[in-house]
C-alpha cells in the first residue's frame, strides 16, 4: 500500500464539478473520474478533491495521492440563496480514505448559519481524529456586491481562521492590493488559491506566482487543470513556481 501523507501546500487538484457545475464542464476525456484519478498519479499532486460518489467507486489507498473529501455539496440548477449542506459525515470520509475533509461556506448568504453550524461540528469531529480541515470559503449571496473584491477575500480568510479551518480555499480578487493582507487576515490558516474558468498558462502562472509571493501556501485548481489540453505539463509548471517563489 503506497503511502499518502498529506501536505499543507503545493497543489491540490479539485474534482467536484460534475456536482458544482454540471457535465458541461467536463468532455469525453474527463468525464470519467478515472481521468483525473490517472492524471493526479502521473503529476503527483499533493491531494485530490473528490465527493463521496466518486471516492467510493475510484479510489483506495493504491491511488498513492491523499485524498480530500468535500462533504458538502449543491448543484447549480437551484438557484436562489446558496446554500450548500453536508452529505456525507466525516466518519464515512476517513472509511473512503480521506487525510483531510472540506467544506464550502458562503458567508453571506441568507443561509449561512446553517454552513457556519454543519462547518463548526465538522471541525470539531475531524480535530477528533486528527485530520485537517479545509473551508472553500466564497462570500456570495444577497449582501455581498462583489465576491471577488480583496476585503470581501480578506474576510472570507479570517471567517475560515475564525471557525477552527486549518486551510481555505479563496477566489482570486480582482485586484492584487490586499493579497498580504488577505494572508494576515488567514492568521494561522493555511491559504490556498482557488483557479477559477480556464484562463491561458501565463495569467493562470502570473497569479499564482503573485499570490505564492504574498504568503498563498498552494493552489487548488480544477478547471484549469483538467480542461487544460496539456495537464500534466500544467501541474508541473504550477509545481515549479510554487518550488521556487
Ligand atoms: P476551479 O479551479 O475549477 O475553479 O475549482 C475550484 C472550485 O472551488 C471547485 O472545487 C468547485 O467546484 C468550484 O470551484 C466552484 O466554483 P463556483 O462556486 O465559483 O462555481
Amino acid at each position: 500500500m503506497k503511502k499518502t501523507k498529506f501536505k499543507m501546500s503545493g497543489i491540490y487538484l479539485a474534482y467536484d464539478h460534475g456536482m458544482e457545475h454540471g457535465p458541461t464542464d467536463f468532455n469525453d476525456r474527463n468525464i470519467s473520474p478515472a481521468f483525473v484519478i490517472d492524471l493526479a498519479k502521473k503529476a503527483e499532486v499533493d491531494a485530490l478533491v473528490l465527493l463521496k460518489g466518486a471516492a467510493r467507486k475510484y479510489y483506495n489507498n493504491h491511488v498513492g495521492v491523499p485524498l480530500i473529501l468535500k462533504l458538502n455539496q449543491k448543484t447549480k440548477l437551484c438557484g436562489g440563496e446558496p446554500l450548500s449542506t453536508q452529505t456525507c459525515s466525516v466518519k464515512e470520509a476517513i472509511a473512503l480514505g480521506a487525510a483531510a475533509v472540506g467544506y464550502t461556506v458562503y458567508a453571506g448568504s441568507r443561509y449561512e448559519h446553517v454552513m457556519l453550524k454543519e462547518f463548526g461540528k465538522i471541525e470539531e469531529e475531524a480535530h477528533k481524529y486528527g485530520i485537517p480541515v479545509i473551508m472553500w470559503s466564497y462570500p456570495r449571496g444577497r449582501t455581498i456586491n462583489d465576491d471577488e473584491a480583496p476585503d470581501i477575500i480578506a474576510y472570507a480568510a479570517r471567517v475560515a481562521f475564525e471557525m477552527g479551518a486549518d486551510i481555505v480555499k479563496l477566489k482570486y480578487p480582482n485586484n492584487d492590493s490586499k493579497l498580504n493582507w488577505v494572508v494576515k487576515a488567514a492568521d494561522t490558516t493555511k491559504v490556498f488559491l482557488s483557479g477559477g474558468s480556464i484562463v491561458d498558462g501565463s495569467t493562470l502562472e502570473a497569479r499564482v506566482s503573485q499570490v505564492i509571493g504574498a504568503g498563498f501556501s498552494g493552489v487548488a485548481v480544477g478547471r484549469n487543470i483538467f480542461q487544460s489540453d496539456n495537464p500534466l505539463e500544467r501541474i508541473k509548471r504550477l509545481k515549479e513556481i510554487i518550488k521556487s517563489t
